[in-house]
């Protein structure tokens, strides 16, 4: 099965260096990094030496922190970058070229025949330096290049024998899954190498595609936490897992899943944001459940209404029951959980109580405490 041999190449450090918010320092990169060995990401990547001199500092203060993940650097496609990254004592280099045409045109301005030489240029003269060193090459804008320009320069570049993995990026968020299956299928057919899938999340298919490239044969998926990055980020950490999880459970068994909450509020603690209600796993919503029905089917038993355990991940559902929508099942077992012994024809009327004053607004628990033992008589 694809989903058995994948790795995780969290970017925090990289990508999510390029979200609105997401300076971090080396206190909190040491922190974050950490974090990510706990959890058990296999790799982490780093922003380039080049950005700026604490940036160049802080990847070799990551890499002399002694985890287990594999330290990687993102740099772009030219000598002095990868002379720079190679000096830090990273293990893995990950090298980037835009080729669709907008990029083509205004960020480096090279033609398809340019940017295969210089990729031999220096993905050779990086394989001469650094023999063992884990080498990845990747288009930038995989979606919105052509094709045939595309299979040109994977080609020629897999041809070359210096490079590892091949990377595709949906640098824009635009591709469906449908293409990135094809993509990374052809990529997996025709060359044999390792590939790797980064997707932003411009139209929301960020973990869509990312499984769609593993279901192709990808080996290595981009994350960051919350899924921060350029504009509104990537593929996260945590919607991988739900995605994966809810294929089975056994596909992310080997990652310390009880980590990722504390790993959520860490990065948005840092980065100044929420946690949005409505984020995988770790959403204030994720596991309230409210409805009488749903209510109802997960107190009798939660895989009805729940894909996810929560306390897989150290969480705890919640059902909710000060409201509307309450049924008398969900009332009954709170009179049962306070130790109360009342029979059903008084929860039913006490329901009904609560639907009339809900309809005004939403009871906390503690009021329905009070209704409850009111009717008990204690
Ligand atoms: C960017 C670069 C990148 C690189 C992805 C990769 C992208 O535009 O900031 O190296 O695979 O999204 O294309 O993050
Ligand atoms: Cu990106």
């Amino acid at each position: 099965m694809p989903f058995d041999h994948y790795h995780i190449i969290e970017s925090t450090l990289r990508e999510g260096e390029q979200f609105s918010t997401g300076t971090f320092t080396t206190g909190e990169k040491l922190e974050i990094a950490g974090a990510l060995d706990n959890f058990g990401v296999e790799m982490i990547e780093m922003t380039s030496p080049c950005a700026s001199p604490q940036s160049e500092a802080d990847i070799r203060t990551i890499v002399d922190a002694g985890l287990k993940a594999r330290i990687l650097t993102h740099i772009r496609c030219n000598k002095n970058d990868a002379i720079r990254a190679l000096a830090t004592g990273v293990a893995g280099l990950d090298i980037v070229i835009g080729t669709s045409p907008q990029l083509m045109q205004h960020s480096h301005g090279k033609n398809i025949r340019q940017i295969i030489d210089l990729a031999g240029e220096v993905l050779s003269f990086v394989r001469e330096q650094a023999p063992d060193i884990v080498l990845r090459f990747s288009t930038e804008d995989t979606f919105r290049s052509s094709e045939s320009d595309l299979l040109r320069v994977y080609l020629a570049v897999a041809q070359m024998g210096y490079v590892n993995r091949l990377g595709v990026a949906d640098t824009v968020g635009v591709a469906l899954p449908t293409q990135v299956y094809n993509m990374v299928h052809q990529l997996v057919r025709l060359t044999g190498l390792d590939v790797e899938f980064h997707g932003h999340n411009d139209s929301g298919c960020a973990i869509a595609n990312a499984c769609a490239a593993l279901e192709a044969g990808a080996t290595h998926i981009d994350t960051t936490v919350l899924g921060i990055g350029e504009r509104n980020g990537i593929t996260s950490l945590g919607g991988l897992v739900a995605r994966l999880y809810t294929i089975n459970r056994d596909y992310v068994r080997k990652y310390n899943l009880r980590l990722l909450p504390q790993i959520d509020q860490m990065i948005a603690d840092m980065c100044g944001i929420a946690i949005p209600f409505n984020n995988y796993i770790t959403g204030s919503s994720a596991f309230i459940h409210k409805a009488g029905i749903h209510a109802k089917a997960v107190l009798a038993d939660p895989t009805t209404y729940e894909i996810l355990q929560p306390d897989d991940f150290g969480l705890t559902r919640e059902v909710a029951i000060g409201h509307r929508l309450t049924g008398w099942n969900a009332i009954r077992d709170r009179s049962r959980m306070l130790g109360l012994t009342l029979d059903d024809s008084t929860i039913k009327a006490i329901t009904l109580d609560v639907k009339r004053r809900a309809d005004a607004r939403p009871l906390a628990l503690a009021e329905i405490d009070v209704l409850l033992r009111a009717a008990a008589g204690v």
